[in-house]
């Protein structure tokens, strides 16, 4: 295991401002952590059978910032971080190259337009899933990998090293709390209230109203990972009262925040 490899890409990414990052095993795809489970073709080593790391990287999503959604504001944010995980991942996996470990990234989504998601809702590689073997969170009821620092305010991409890296493995303990909001507040229903991966949610009813919302250019929605409980950000912006996002809660200076945003910059 290359120690001294390891140490250099943590210090690379902390100078790349990466606060959530990991190292899976390619192989404990073949030992699937819970039923049912995706097919063989998706794991790293079928895309890449040299792969012996996946390094996976997680960008946060600013909490006042998704509060907004559906919004141009958090539509822009979304684009940001896309571009900078990506990029991010590239100039990784481009140094590792150079240091003579074959390496490329893989595309924060991969998928060419909202419409292709109905006929194949899938992408070719799940980055939630190699967070989770990376260490980086567990899956909660809104579907979404939870993470401590940010809950599942994290966008995820993933890197495939023939670097023999030291790997981390999934965390212990359940970070969904239960609390059962991102179910009731999802705006078509499509969580049915079920741990992972029963927690499937409807994807076409998903899809079809960020198609909507892609029409008004202020998709994605959001809403499952706006009002988890779970994350340290809560703390820092000062979020933990949850009441705040119901219609009869105190903080009606966010309420006329959120309603000024949501004014501009899409279609009506
Ligand atoms: C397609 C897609 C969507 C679609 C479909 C929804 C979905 N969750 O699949 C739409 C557009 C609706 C969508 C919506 C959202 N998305 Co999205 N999405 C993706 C994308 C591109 C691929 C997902 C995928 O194919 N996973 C692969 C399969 C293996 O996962 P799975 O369906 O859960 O598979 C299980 C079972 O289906 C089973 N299985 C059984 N039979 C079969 C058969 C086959 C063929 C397969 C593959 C699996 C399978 O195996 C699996 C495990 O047991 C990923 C990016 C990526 N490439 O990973 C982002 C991603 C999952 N999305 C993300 C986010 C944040 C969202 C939204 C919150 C929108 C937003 N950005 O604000 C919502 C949340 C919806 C929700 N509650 O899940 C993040 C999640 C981050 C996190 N913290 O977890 C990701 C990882 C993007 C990223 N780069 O960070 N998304």
């Amino acid at each position: 295991m290359n120690e001294k490899l390891k140490d250099d890409l943590v210090r690379r990414m902390e100078s790349m401002d990466i606060p959530l990052y990991g190292i899976a095993d390619p192989s404990v795809w073949e030992s699937p952590p819970f039923e049912p489970w995706m097919p063989s073709d998706f794991y790293p080593r079928s895309i890449y059978p040299e792969c012996r790391s996946v390094i996976v990287i997680g960008l946060p999503i600013s909490l006042p910032v998704i509060e907004t959604t559906p919004s141009i504001h958090y539509h822009e944010m979304y684009k940001t971080v896309n571009q900078l995980l990506d990029q991010s991942a590239y100039r990784l996996s481009v140094h590792l190259s150079e240091k003579g470990h074959g390496s490329f990234y893989i595309p924060r989504d991969g998928y060419g337009s909202i419409g292709v998601l109905k006929d194949q809702p899938f992408a070719f590689f799940s980055h939630r899933h190699a967070a989770y073997f990376a260490g980086l969170g567990t899956f909660g009821m809104n579907n979404a990998l939870l993470t401590r620092k940010y809950g599942p305010r994290v966008r995820f991409t993933s890197i495939f090293t023939t670097a023999e890296l030291p790997h981390d493995h999934p965390l212990d303990s359940q970070l969904c709390t239960r609390c059962f909001r991102c179910i009731k507040k999802c705006p078509v229903q499509a969580l049915p209230g079920k741990d992972y991966p029963e927690a499937l949610l409807d994807k076409e009813k998903c899809r079809l109203y960020n198609e909507k919302l892609s029409n008004r250019y202020i998709h994605p929605c959001g809403v499952c990972i706006k009002v988890c409980p779970v994350g340290e950000d809560r703390k820092l912006f000062n979020r933990t009262d949850m009441s705040i996002y119901e219609a009869e809660g105190q903080r009606k200076d966010l309420r006329a925040a959120w309603k000024h945003v949501q004014a501009y910059g899409g279609k009506k």
